[in-house]
């Protein structure tokens, strides 16, 4: 392994907890029994971009293209996950001057997303910071909001609630929407107010924007996500695209997760817009993401109150039915995923027993020798 400039990652996003992680995770190695199999040269640098066959790395002065090790893909499949946006990797050139990513280190904050199969998607790694953008015109959604905090918690990271369009909606409406995001979510999360398209909104995320920081840019097409990544650059780097007049909704001209620097310092990811999301959570980490609910619960007459026709139901009683019914859902959703990951790992070791992983190893270092 190359010597780390910590100077250089931080131009890229890399902060004292994260640099103590990667640390922690190479004396790990070294402290294993030698493997011959391991590179030794490589160099960390952070995943910009994920595409198909390639990725792009950042190493705090310039971008490279890179391949990933097909044993390195195999490996983080069977663990179900993949890389992500964010990512710290080692990479490495091989005798032909191509880069090939070898490692990742175990990020620190990961938000994960799964589809309707109950499969995980990783959505971003290592991130300080997530901006929930919503317009305060028809995107406007308490449901899909609730979604997205879950899943921004669940990956342990702060959610920063930005409700765009402001400049586009009448006083009142605005008023309202601020209400009903209080009666649904609690005091505790203070939504800002933005015209996306206005410096006055780099002004306002400024707490979040310090020199090292990561965010990610999270909320369905057309809510401005670009508009904001544009803005806080001060540069058009980011295509935007015009929403429907009758819906509000997005043409989805973002189609690809993509880190940015800023001018002063932070990096900021900016994604897809999302249609249908779907957090990948456990039981206990959705109950926490509904503390109202939780803590409501103690107070129901019945000890295994399911808060639905029981009598003395203090949950009920106090928590609004549409926030109610969301998080029944996302309970029944976490249910039904937690049994295709169970069965997912029958498969895998199934797999290994039919020695595929060997078999991928020796080819993966055919093609990097
Ligand atoms: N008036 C006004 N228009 C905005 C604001 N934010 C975004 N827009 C417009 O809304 C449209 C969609 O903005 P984008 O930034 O492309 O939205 P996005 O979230 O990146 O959408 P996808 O890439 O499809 O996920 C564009 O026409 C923007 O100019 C805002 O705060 N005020
Ligand atoms: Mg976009
Ligand atoms: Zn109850």
């Amino acid at each position: 392994m190359n010597e780390i400039d910590a100077e250089r990652l931080r131009s890229i996003g890399m902060t004292p907890a994260c640099l103590q992680q990667v640390q922690r995770s190479l004396m790990e190695e070294n402290a294993e029994e030698f493997d011959a199999d391991r590179e030794t040269d490589g160099s960390l640098m952070r995943l910009a971009e994920v595409h198909r066959e390639t990725v792009q790395l950042h190493d705090g002065d310039r971008e490279h293209a890179a391949r990933v090790m097909p044993r390195l893909t195999r490996s983080l499949a069977e663990h179900g996950t993949a890389l992500a946006v964010g990512d710290w990797v080692l990479a490495g050139r091989d005798a032909h001057g191509a880069w090939w990513v070898q490692r990742r280190m175990p990020p620190l904050t990961h938000l994960a997303r799964r589809d309707a199969d109950g499969r995980r998607h990783p959505v971003a790694s290592n991130v300080d910071t997530a901006l929930l953008v919503m317009g305060l015109d028809d995107d406007f959604n308490l449901r899909r909001l609730e979604r997205y905090l879950v899943l921004v918690e669940a990956g342990g990271v702060l959610p920063v609630v930005v409700l765009s369009k402001a400049d586009a909606a009448p006083p009142e409406r605005i008023a309202q929407a601020l209400e009903q995001l209080r009666g649904r979510v609690g005091a505790a999360i203070e939504p800002l107010v933005v015209d996306t398209r206005s410096p006055d909104a780099a002004r306002q995320l400024a707490p979040w924007l310090g020199a090292g920081q990561t965010l990610v840019l999270l909320g369905s097409s057309g809510a401005g996500k670009s508009t904001l990544t544009n803005t806080l650059a001060g540069a058009p780097i980011q295509d935007t695209g015009a929403v429907r007049e009758h819906d509000s909704r997005g043409k989805h001209t973002t189609t690809s997760r993509s880190l940015h620097r800023l001018p002063g310092g932070a990096c900021v990811i900016d994604t897809p817009g999302l249609r249908a999301l779907r957090p990948d959570v456990d039981e206990a980490t959705l109950a926490a993401s509904f503390a109202d609910i939780e803590s409501l619960a103690l107070r129901c007459r019945f000890r295994d109150c399911r808060h639905a026709a029981e009598p003395g139901c203090a949950v009920r009683e106090g928590v609004a039915p549409d926030r109610l019914r969301n998080y029944h859902k996302l309970l029944r959703e976490a249910r039904r995923d937690t049994m295709s990951v169970l069965e997912r790992q029958r498969m895998v070791s199934e797999w290994k027993v039919r020695g595929r992983a060997g078999h991928a190893r020796a080819k993966a270092k055919r093609a990097v020798a």
